[in-house]
């Protein structure tokens, strides 16, 4: 039995509260992670927090024999404004397996294909804009946009109208606040009990704000019916197999919240993510153009087919290696369902928990091999991604608590990367550095590229 390292400066009683970083703290454990191992531990008073970042520890707490998600405290803070919502539901309530069964045919293949001209609509929208764009766009705001209106309309036949506005929209900004407010409010900062009045009730008008807008889909929808059954038709009208019972009034107010959130940030990031990276690896542009100007000879924006979206390989890869470098759910929490040994030699209580640090696992240059920190979509070629470990790569988290939006994100983020590769050379600024804001996701900060129409 051995005990995980911890980091190198302990103080009497409280423990290992040196070196928090309350502004970004997934890059800090990241980085502190690459410099103590694969398993590092704080012990602060008497809680324990560890964090894992090697593919072999990973692969042993992603057994779902001995290993569950985890409802940690940036989760579980959620819960006033998410509720038993499927992210932020705990694994035993009744809610959870109910949403799980009546959602999971919002998520299928025909789904995606239910939603393909919508999505697609969203995509031309947004490139109508880009084309009379005067200036350099800000790339974080036009992926939250593209992203926010997309779960907004294939999910909930809701509109935002993004792009009959210049900003970005009030959802975004109230609940970049709230999350903020949340990560932030159970950090003893000194001084911060000045400004917590102001700071409780803007957060008090942020939340408002976003039920008022759960209030809208709902209501909308009272007013017209859908054109196509989508994720609202589901959460109102269907019934879970197991139980006969549909989702109660209060569940569906928390699955809409959580799906606009859920559903727009992390794509949003990821999609951001790979402008970037594509910018400073022009080399690999150029690999992913070839694939979509051989699908779209034509110079017009391309009117892409269902089936065409499958065979974006090129672009996939571009996407998937992005999510390897930077995973924007940075990480998920697993609990022990019993008395274990994590890695055949580290002793872990029941419901003692780790976070899998995914930023870490994916450069586990024992797996990913040395140059594990560059930008290399081909790593993700049909025969590598066979000779790796499952547990190596895992941005949309594990088990029955993975990601239930995958296929959808997916789609919206190939068909809005290989209609902006088709269309348009991009630049960034070649001053401008890469800046990662963490609000629960990780995010580039905006950054601004220059588009040009080819
Ligand atoms: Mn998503 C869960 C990553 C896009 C809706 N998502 C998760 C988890 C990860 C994740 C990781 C597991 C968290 C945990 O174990 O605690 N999600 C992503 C990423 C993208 C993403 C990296 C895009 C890129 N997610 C989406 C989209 C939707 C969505 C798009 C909705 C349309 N995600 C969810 C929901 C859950 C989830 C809902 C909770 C699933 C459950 O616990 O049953």
């Amino acid at each position: 039995i051995e005990v995980p390292p911890h980091p190198p400066r302990r103080v009497p009683i409280l423990g290992d509260i040196i070196g928090l970083d309350p502004v970004k703290p997934m890059q800090n454990t990241a980085r502190i992670l690459a410099s103590l191992g694969p398993i590092y531990q704080r012990r602060i008073l008497t809680m324990r927090l560890s964090f894992i970042g090697g593919v072999d520890l990973a692969e042993d707490v992603n057994d779902e024999k001995r290993w569950q998600k985890n409802l940690a405290r940036p989760l579980r803070q959620l819960r006033p404004i998410s509720g038993d919502g499927l992210f932020t539901a705990e694994n035993d309530e009744p809610n959870w397996s109910k949403a799980h069964a009546i959602l999971m045919p919002g998520f299928t293949q025909a789904a995606m294909r239910s939603y393909h001209d919508t999505m697609l609509d969203v995509v031309r929208e947004m490139v109508g804009a880009w084309d009379h764009a005067d200036a350099p766009v800000d790339v974080s705001e036009e992926m939250s946009k593209l992203t926010l209106e997309t779960i907004g309309r294939a999910g909930f036949g809701y509109r935002f109208n993004s792009y009959d506005r210049e900003d970005i929209d009030p959802f975004v900004t109230a609940m970049l606040g709230a999350l903020e407010y949340i990560q932030q409010k159970g950090l003893p900062i000194p001084g911060r009990a000045l400004f917590d009045r102001r700071r409780r009730r803007r957060h008090t008008a942020d939340v408002e704000y976003l039920n008022a807008v759960v209030d809208r889909v709902v209501e909308d929808r009272q007013v017209n019916s859908a054109d196509r059954p989508d994720l609202l038709t589901l959460m109102l009208e269907s019934v879970d197999p197991a139980t006969g019972e549909r989702l109660d009034p209060v569940n569906i107010r928390y699955q809409i919240l959580t799906f606009l959130v859920a559903g727009h940030e992390t794509s949003a990031g990821a999609l951001s993510f790979a402008l970037w990276l594509l910018s400073q690896h022009p080399e690999e542009a150029v690999k992913a153009r070839a694939e979509v100007d051989a699908l779209w000879p034509s110079r017009e924006i391309p009117a892409v087919e269902f089936d065409q979206v499958g065979k974006l390989r090129a672009v996939r890869r571009v996407l998937d290696e992005t999510l390897r470098l930077w995973p924007t759910a940075p990480g998920y929490f697993r609990e022990a369902k019993e008395d274990t040994l994590l890695g055949g030699k580290y002793a872990f209580k029941k419901g003692d928990w780790v976070m899998v640090v995914l930023q870490r696992v994916h450069c586990d240059k024992a797996v990913w091999g040395a140059d594990a920190d560059e930008f290399r979509p081909d790593r993700f070629l049909p025969e590598q991604v066979r000779a790796r470990s499952g547990a190596a790569y895992k941005p949309f988290g594990t088990g029955p608590r993975a990601c239930i939006g995958r296929q959808f994100a997916y789609h919206e983020m190939l068909m809005a990367l290989a209609v902006i590769l088709h269309r348009y050379d991009f630049t960034a600024d070649p001053s401008c550095e890469l800046e990662v804001q963490e609000q629960l996701t990780m995010r580039p900060r905006g950054f601004a590229l220059t588009v040009t129409r080819r």
